[in-house]
């Protein structure tokens, strides 16, 4: 079983997303451990500090080193993989989610306020993952993305082994549209290839429609 520990100044923004849907299956299943700490359990002050202001100047505040260092010091087991989730971070891809996978243990350190003290990262970070090219207001919700995006790679944890291979990004291409029953709704009709019973034919189509979508939304894909 992969075993995940989180470490964030707002556990409680996990509750919900780990409780829910898939992820909450393969959760409940055992395929998947999910540990989610608060950081303030690390602190010493009375005041429970987890920030400070930035040698230097600046505006905004950084997440001190002692919290996080010690919280990783003490959650870490040999091999595990230490990851802090940061927008200045190596982006996160289906290679890496599924390499991510297929680890015995998982660390996610959130960072919060403007950054984290530089020492945490070259002490107890063995990657630095971001998921995209916007800014989050904390890297909990990043957090919760990372796993759920390796969570598809466990085996079991989705229902149909095949349905992995056959959405978009394995192969490069968007997904083609799908439909379901009524076969017409507000004068609306299902595609007539898709009733014909004709694989071959519905294949075709289908890789036409990906191919169509992906020149109008993500060309970049097709090179
Ligand atoms: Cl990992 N953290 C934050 N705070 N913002 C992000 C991000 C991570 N990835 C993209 N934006």
């Amino acid at each position: 079983m992969l075993r995940i520990d989180v470490l964030t100044l707002f556990p409680r923004m996990l509750d919900g997303v780990l409780a829910e849907s898939i992820l909450g299956k393969g959760i409940a299943s055992g395929k998947l451990g999910v540990a989610v700490h608060d950081l303030r359990a690390w602190t010493t002050d009375k005041h429970r500090t987890a920030d400070d202001r930035p040698f230097g100047g600046g505006a905004g505040m950084v997440m001190k080193p002692e919290p996080a260092i010690a919280a990783i010091e003490q959650l870490q087991s040999p091999g595990c993989r230490r990851i802090y989730l940061t927008p200045d971070g190596v982006p996160l891809s289906p290679a890496l989610a599924e390499e991510l996978s297929r680890q015995q243990h998982l660390i996610l350190l959130s960072g919060h306020y403007e950054g984290i003290d530089q020492r945490i990262r070259d002490t107890v970070i063995d990657q630095e993952v971001s998921i995209g090219d916007y800014v989050l207001t904390n890297g909990t919700l990043a957090a919760a993305v990372l796993i759920d995006a390796l969570a598809r790679f466990i085996p079991g944890v989705l229902g149909e082994e095949k349905s992995l291979t056959h959405e978009s990004f394995t192969s490069k291409l968007l997904d083609f549209p799908q439909y379901t029953r009524p076969a017409e709704y507000r004068g609306m009709s299902v595609p007539e290839v898709l009733l014909s019973g004709n694989h071959a034919e519905i294949e075709k189509w289908r890789h036409a429609r990906q191919v169509e979508k992906t020149r109008s939304v993500r060309p970049d894909l097709l090179k």
